[in-house]
């Protein structure tokens, strides 16, 4: 079984698309559909054309830059970030599935949206591996929620512009996060308009879910962030240990034709080091994970601060479920508790000041994947109980 589902035989043109002959969980009913995202003007971050002549760096040059990310943010800052752009009038290709409960919605009116991270595609939702433990599309399903999941830009059935610096940066996905919200409350998604949108991301669809709702916090009724923590202070550990390849050259089989700023986890054990936590996994999910990861661009890692760090006036209810081993989001001790009092998950509540209710659950042994642990149908009853007491 494993071996089928890690076969690749698409076009290049799709770039490594995963799971092809999967249609999503016995229980829903799912369809794939390609929305072309037309985004208003808005800020991006300049990258002065110096970082990467052509757009398309060696890999040596992709690394240096990566080095010099990490050694001084600050210093990268001023050498390649400064001044101001602005995009006008681009539009994406966006990929996404609108999964329906068969045995009928339970929850009229109500949509779960489900932001996957770096290194994934929104198949991290529903990766067609014993759904019956690791799809929370599944296990949402059986709830009666409708969910959709979308493929962000650069990364599964969604569009790969060439320019992954000013294209494909974190600016860019939250425009389109919002396009998106927008259209599930006009009914542009699945044809049936929303009132009410549960936002369930992980880790940097946790940072972009936080972004969005401090821009359009009425746009969403709750949030639920996995993977995810206010303290930076172990990011630059957890990029380097990326050890990042050229996806072009790390699977040559799925990602030719990409340029040099589209980038994977160089190897199998640095994508162990960032996302599971040993050895708490089915023994199968480390090498099915890797062979389906998917490219992150330079341009999202060197912008990630640009939409991080800000205040939330959102006033619905935060759920953060982050695993006590999560090393990007906490080197590997959620369990510290940096003021004598409070954990670093509790403590980041001071994000949403004027939420309704901030609560925490952090599964035990389990990395920054969760949904690649054994601990993943813990992780999604607690999810859905929490999502169901809101309904009540
Ligand atoms: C602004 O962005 C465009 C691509 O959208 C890029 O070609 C141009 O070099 C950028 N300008 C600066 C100053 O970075
Ligand atoms: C881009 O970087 C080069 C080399 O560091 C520098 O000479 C140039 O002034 C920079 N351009 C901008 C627009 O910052
Ligand atoms: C769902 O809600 C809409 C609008 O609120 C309503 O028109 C429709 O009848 C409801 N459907 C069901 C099955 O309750
Ligand atoms: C779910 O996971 C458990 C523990 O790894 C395993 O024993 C069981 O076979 C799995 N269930 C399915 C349906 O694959
Ligand atoms: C959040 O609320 C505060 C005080 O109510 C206000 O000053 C601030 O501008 C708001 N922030 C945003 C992003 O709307
Ligand atoms: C972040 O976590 C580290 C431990 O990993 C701790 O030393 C530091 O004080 C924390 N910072 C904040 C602002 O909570
Ligand atoms: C920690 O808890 C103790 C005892 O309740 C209290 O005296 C102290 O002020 C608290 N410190 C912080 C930083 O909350
Ligand atoms: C916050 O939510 C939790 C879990 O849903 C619940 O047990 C608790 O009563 C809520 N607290 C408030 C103040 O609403
Ligand atoms: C080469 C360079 O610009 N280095 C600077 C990096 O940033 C520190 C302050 O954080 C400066 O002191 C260095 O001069």
């Amino acid at each position: 079984m494993l071996a089928l589902l890690s076969t690749f035989t698409l076009a290049a043109i799709a770039y490594g698309s995963s799971n092809t002959n999967y249609n999503g969980p016995s229980n829903a009913h799912c369809v794939r559909t390609t929305y072309n995202i037309a985004l208003p003007t808005y800020s991006t971050l300049p990258f002065n054309s110096s970082l990467a002549p052509g757009l398309d760096p060696s890999t040596a040059a992709m690394t240096e830059l990566t080095a010099q990310y990490v050694t001084n943010p600050g210093n990268f800052s001023q050498a390649y970030l400064s001044g101001s752009n602005s995009s006008t009038g681009a539009a994406y290709d966006i990929s996404g599935v609108l999964c329906i409960p068969k045995a009928g919605d339970k929850h009229n009116g109500t949509v779960q949206l489900l932001v996957h991270g770096l290194g994934f595609d929104s198949s991290y939702w529903d990766w067609g591996f014993q759904p019956e433990n690791y799809s929370y599309v599944m296990r949402a399903a059986a709830e009666g929620y409708t969910t959709f999941r979308y493929d962000r830009l650069g990364t599964g059935e969604s569009e790969h512009p060439f320019d992954g610096y000013h294209e494909v940066q974190s600016l860019t996905d939250v425009q389109i996060m919002i396009s998106i919200l927008t259209l599930l409350h006009q009914g542009g998604i699945g044809g049936k308009a929303y009132s009410s949108v549960l936002g369930v991301g992980h880790s940097y669809g946790s940072t972009q879910l936080t972004a969005a709702s401090v821009v359009v916090p009425n746009l969403l009724s709750a949030l639920v962030l996995t993977g995810f923590s206010a303290n930076a202070t172990s990011f630059g550990r957890a990029i380097a240990s990326m050890a990042f390849s050229r996806a072009d050259e790390g699977q040559p089989d799925r990602f030719t034709g990409l340029p040099g700023s589209y980038i994977i986890p160089g190897l199998p054990q640095s994508n162990q080091i960032n996302f599971l936590y040993y050895p708490f996994y089915d023994p199968d999910v480390a090498p099915y994970s890797y062979a389906n990861v998917e490219p992150i661009t330079q341009g999202v890692v060197f912008s990630l601060a640009a939409i991080s760090g800000s205040r939330s006036n959102f006033t619905g209810p935060v759920h953060l479920v982050t695993g006590d081993r999560d090393w990007i989001f906490c080197g590997s001790q959620c369990g510290v508790k940096p003021d004598g009092n409070h954990t670093i998950l509790e403590l980041t509540d001071i994000v949403f000041p004027k939420s309704s209710n901030f609560t925490v659950y952090s599964p035990e042994n389990t990395g920054h994947g969760l949904n690649l642990h054994l601990s993943a149908p813990d992780t999604y009853t607690n999810i859905l109980n929490w999502l169901g007491a809101l309904s009540t």
